[in-house]
């Protein structure tokens, strides 16, 4: 009976032989749910869904488990957690490496190349000469004063979890600015839409892959370039006596983090998970159904995976 009616599943998402052949090879994997975890912004959920819905597919039980972005690494080196689709070098690097240290397993890179930094809409070019650079941000800051913060310029910044340290980025380059962090992503978007609408000027945090790029036109603010260093090394940059004098990474890994007993309990899941690869307009694509088109998360992963067969298929052979 189980066997038909994971046959019947298997059908109804379209699949054949591969998926059964690691259904076969699954009598190996522990029973035990995999326990994934969920951070609050969009991709990330739906990716989650996207590699849950696979593995059920594939005969494994999942437990989605919400988790804060800076936390998760600790929960995930101590066996609490055991799969993390989306580690964003710019946010998580230094998280992520104490829990490499801890136990957790790096499960391997995707194609995606990642940015997460501050970021203003195109028209802001002509109201502030010489962006994108910061200094010219930043020779611009009263164009971006609020009753909520005087006479400096206001920069709407990521919720506290996601492990930016802008208020110190802002302080180490003596910048007239001032940090309003946001509770969550939804706001930043809905910032910018009403600053996009009436062409008022905005600085905001956003992130590459992302939904914003289909949608609106604007570019990242050009920090001095990032070097390791900078976070560990007072001495580096143009403060002496300050560490976060400089931008995030251009050009970021995003990653997967495993648990130590991910291999050992389930290794032909970890088999599949290790070779899980998004790229860059596969993720923007997945933020934009639920951003953009209004899906619920597990519904535009049934999307996804109903739309990237040949994809995911090579994931599990
Ligand atoms: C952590 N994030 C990808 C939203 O910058």
């Amino acid at each position: 009976m189980q066997t038909i009616n994971k046959f019947a599943r298997l059908c109804g998402l379209g699949a054949s032989l591969t998926v059964l052949m690691l259904t076969g090879a699954k009598a190996e994997d522990s029973a035990d749910p995999i326990r994934i975890v969920v951070n609050n912004w969009t991709s990330q959920v739906v990716l989650s869904n996207v590699v849950g819905q696979l593995l059920e597919q594939t005969g494994h039980t999942v437990e989605y488990k919400s988790s804060d972005t800076q936390l998760q690494y600790t929960a995930i080196a101590a066996g609490d957690m055991d799969f993390q689709v989306e580690v964003w070098e710019g946010s998580m690097a230094e998280p992520f490496e104490k829990a490499l240290a801890a136990g957790a397993v790096d499960l391997g890179s995707h194609e995606a190349v990642t940015r997460e930094d501050w970021w203003y809409p195109a028209y802001m070019n002509e109201m502030c000469p010489g962006l994108p650079d910061w200094k010219a941000l930043d020779a611009c800051a009263e164009k971006l004063a609020t009753a909520e913060t005087g006479t400096k310029g206001r920069f709407v910044g990521p919720p506290a979890d996601w492990g930016k340290h802008y208020s110190e980025r802002i302080q180490a380059l003596k910048m007239n600015f001032e940090e309003v962090p946001v509770g969550q992503a939804a706001t930043l978007w809905a910032e910018l839409q009403s600053a996009y609408d009436r062409k008022e000027p905005i600085v905001l945090f956003n992130w590459t892959p992302n939904f914003i790029e289909a949608k609106f036109e604007g570019q990242f603010v050009e920090f001095p370039t990032y070097e390791p260093a900078c976070l560990s090394d007072p001495k580096w940059g143009s403060n002496p006596d300050a560490l976060y004098d400089c931008g995030a990474p251009a050009s970021g890994y995003l990653k997967k983090a495993g648990s130590k007993n991910l291999g050992e309990k389930w290794p032909a899941a970890a088999a599949f998970l290790k070779k899980v690869n998004f790229t860059n307009p596969q993720i923007a694509a997945a933020a934009a159904m639920v951003d953009v088109d209004g899906m619920a998360p597990e519904d535009a992963a049934k999307k996804w995976i109903a739309d990237n067969e040949a994809t995911w298929k090579t994931w599990l052979q």
